[in-house]
């Protein structure tokens, strides 16, 4: 899964024609590099962000659903907003992920009866404050059951299983050392729920802890932490270098 980002501040020169273009310009080479998904995402919510509003959200990610749904790879929005969830499924698009597992009122509805597949994430706290020390007793257990919990929701209203993929969430609400011990205890997780996995560490804080880089020289760190979270069972792998980890993963397999 290739993380496309459609937020003014990761195009320089600004402007929604210029963030169209430039997120059609990245998802075309991610294409070319090997992506099997594209994951759409219209608000950063990287530790101390604002959250952004529903139509802004919806005028930055729509067009780009529109011109990338015919493309080849599969379509996922990363959202956490019914409205947004509503809007993309109309589109056809074949996953949301969200970070919020679907516990917004209204969300579940959103995408109840359509058969796109879902990402349910496990998040401590809100994107604005969730890095202000976190606290659990047992991390994997507590992220674990609220995963259980989850599913249970969902399909209790109706979703087939099938149509869903767990995450532990990493860096959302986390310290280094619950990232850790989530990564160690993936392929539990998923013999625990019986559903796979997506993994998410790609250039995050747990990655420069390790490696004591900055965010801007973590591509070799986490190929590191794709390999090890696809060892561990991962299915999916949300990264930003795609050609880098196609690589890897090749390799990886072939010597599997
Ligand atoms: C994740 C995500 C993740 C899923 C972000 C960032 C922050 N969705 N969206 N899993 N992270 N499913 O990429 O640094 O870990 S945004």
């Amino acid at each position: 899964m290739g993380i496309l980002n459609v937020t003014p501040d990761s195009f320089s020169d600004g402007g929604q024609h210029a963030a169209l273009e430039g997120a059609i310009a990245h998802a075309e080479a991610m294409m070319e590099q090997g992506v099997d998904i594209i994951d759409i995402g219209g608000e950063s919510t990287r530790p101390g962000s604002p959250p952004v509003p529903l139509d802004e959200e919806l005028r930055r990610v729509m067009p780009v659903i529109y011109a990338l749904r015919d493309c080849g790879a599969a379509i996922s929005v990363d959202t956490y907003k019914p409205q947004v969830m509503r809007e993309a499924v109309i589109a056809g698009v074949d996953m949301i992920n969200d970070i919020n597992a679907f516990r917004a009122d209204g969300a579940i509805e959103a995408v109840r009866d359509s058969d796109c597949a879902l990402c349910i994430m496990h998040m401590r706290g809100e994107p604005a404050t969730m890095q202000q020390q976190p606290e659990y007793g047992d991390v994997v257990r507590e992220v674990t059951d609220f995963l259980r919990e989850r599913i249970a929701v969902l399909t209790g209203a109706g979703i087939a299983r099938e149509r869903l993929w767990i995450d532990p969430g990493f860096g959302f609400g986390k310290t280094v050392e619950h990232n850790y011990a989530l990564i160690k205890s993936t392929r539990r997780m998923v013999e625990d729920l019986g559903v796979p996995l997506l993994a998410g560490l790609s250039r995050k804080s747990m990655i420069g802890a390790v490696t004591g880089k900055p965010v801007e020289q973590r591509m070799a760190g986490s190929l590191g932490g794709a390999l090890a979270a696809v060892a561990q069972g991962a299915k999916i792998v949300r990264v930003h270098d795609v050609a880098e980890t196609v690589d890897a993963l090749k390799v990886w397999q072939a010597a599997h």
